[in-house]
């Protein structure tokens, strides 16, 4: 017998509208036409990528060759992918040229709830090695982070020296310093602390570096909240003598945290004022990053800051929430999103040596088994159980999403629409690099069926492909694509589709 979910998988694009939602819950209609000319931003094929601790590079085995089951997990999310080293770690990491080189001095660093515990991190010319070999079995390019807080331009150099031959194509650009916006509460003085006095010293480190590599880009400046900050930068750019090469600006973005905080829930995360919020941050980095003739990336963010929060984090909302935020800031001209996450220990690191999350489930009396259950850092999108990894629902948001990758989007009022309409959705169209069209709908809302009339507005017919990203429920700790192929489903230019609650649709014309 068909669950009430695959009949709806099954259903999707046909003319049909058999009683397809439980009494009790709603539907709304709606047609949408779609545009024929693709006047919207270009997505990058390697807009999907992932963030991680630089401490994660003290394990040289963590980025390497024989880590084969992260290899396949990374494929699995993107063939062309972008992995960030950076996060907190990154400002207590140091360049260890040789196995028995000496750890350096190190300043001295205030001890502030939620940001790293003053222990140090070496980087050794091994764990670079292994990553480079990494990055050709996965595919994936990387955007290097080297510490700003506690590191030096000569130590600076030296590793972007040896990164760049040891990466060569590999590398992107590198980026110094993570978060500097939050330094003011452990590595810099919070008096003489601001946007002018980082961009002073950022200058000093990358042209330490580009002086001994020339052809070095950087992105920057990484910050966690305050994006005004890529403002004054361009604003001071033009000001700048000889400035070091930078296409793209960046900065992180968590819905909230920490896990303790009750407005972190599955309805804030998907209500769409919270892609409003991303909508007007997204404003002024494009904005910024036109001063300078750069595009803007997302180089650090995830659902939750400090480690993420269970039963929000790692479930089905977070696919549709990733998604949604994903092509939300690829219409906004963005090169790309990378989430953050890793192993439970760097990121617990990161944050200063435990996840609140963890305390969380704890006090809700879950048994150590049933918190082991759980992936760790919460947010993850690649999780570590044992020796093995998993492709988490966040991360299949991610993977719905870059299916666009590589494509130009189409310019459309789709989401104001539906949401005008009374449904919690968001939709998408893009010109694929194949020349076909595709739909993504993202239907959000807890409660409410979507039914779309599709009308592509050519006087074609024939077969569809469709993408279904699905859970039993909202807060179900799995997700799925489910692709199919539906013959004779586009009538002369027009195919239904349902949608039903808490789920996605992808629809390619084929
Ligand atoms: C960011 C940090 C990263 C942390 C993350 C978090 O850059 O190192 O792991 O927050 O709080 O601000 O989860």
């Amino acid at each position: 017998m068909l669950t009430r979910r695959e009949f709806l998988v099954t259903a999707a694009c046909t003319v049909a509208a058999a009683p397809l939602h439980a009494q009790g819950q709603s539907k709304v209609r709606i047609a949408l036409t779609i545009p024929s000319e693709a006047t919207g931003p270009h997505m990058p094929v390697d807009f999907v990528g992932l963030s991680y601790e630089v401490q994660q590079l003290t394990d040289p085995a963590f980025f390497s060759v024989q880590n084969s089951g992260l290899i396949r997990e990374f494929r699995a999310l993107s063939s062309t992918g972008v992995l960030r080293l950076g996060g907190n770690t990154s400002e207590f990491a140091f360049w260890k040229p040789k196995p028995d080189s000496p750890e350096p001095e190190h300043p001295p660093v205030r001890e502030v709830i939620g940001e790293p515990k003053a222990r140090y991190y070496g980087v050794t010319v091994e764990a670079v090695r292994n990553l480079a070999e990494f990055l050709l079995a996965t595919g994936w390019t990387c955007i290097y982070g080297i510490g700003m807080g506690t590191n030096t331009p000569a130590r600076a150099a030296e590793e972007a020296v040896s990164v760049s031959e040891t990466l060569g194509t590999r590398l992107q650009y590198f980026q110094i310093g993570n978060e500097a916006d939050l330094f003011d509460r452990h590595l810099r003085d919070p008096k003489t602390w601001s946007a002018k006095t980082y961009l002073e010293e950022w200058l000093t480190l990358a042209r330490a570096i580009a002086a001994r590599v020339p052809a070095a880009k950087f992105g920057m400046p990484d910050v966690a909240s305050y994006v005004s900050w890529l403002t004054e930068i361009a604003d001071q750019w033009p000001s700048v003598q000889s400035p070091p090469r930078v296409p793209t600006l960046t900065h992180h973005y968590y819905f909230g945290g920490p896990a303790t905080n009750p407005e972190v829930n599955i309805p804030n995360l998907l209500k769409p004022a919270t892609m409003q919020k991303v909508q007007d941050t997204a404003n002024i980095a494009a904005a910024a990053a036109s001063k300078i003739a750069a595009r803007v990336r997302m180089t650090e963010g995830n659902t939750c800051y400090r480690g993420g929060k269970p039963g929000v984090s790692d479930v089905f909302a977070a696919a549709l929430w990733s998604a949604d935020y994903s092509l939300l800031l690829a219409s906004n001209d963005y090169l790309g999103v990378n989430l953050h996450g890793g192993t439970g220990k760097s990121v617990a690191n990161s944050v200063g040596g435990s996840l609140p999350g963890d305390a969380l489930l704890e006090a809700n009396g879950e048994t150590p088994q049933q918190i082991a259950a759980h992936p760790h850092p919460f947010y993850t999108p690649i999780a570590t159980f044992g020796s093995d990894y998993t492709l988490e629902p966040v991360a299949y948001g991610l993977k719905f999403a870059g299916s666009f990758s590589g494509g130009t989007l189409l310019k459309t009022e789709f989401s104001a629409k539906l949401q005008a309409a009374g449904v919690n959705a968001t939709a998408y169209a893009a010109k694929l690099p194949t020349g076909q069209t595709s739909v993504i709908i993202l239907n959000k809302d807890a409660g409410t069926d979507l039914e779309v009339e599709l009308d592509f507005g050519r006087d074609v017919s024939g077969a569809v492909e469709t993408e279904i990203l699905h859970a039993p429920a909202l807060d179900s700790r799995e997700a799925h694509i489910t692709t199919s192929t539906k013959t004779d489903s586009l009538q002369h230019g027009k195919c239904s589709v349902i949608i039903s609650r808490a789920a996605g649709l992808r629809l390619t014309v084929i």
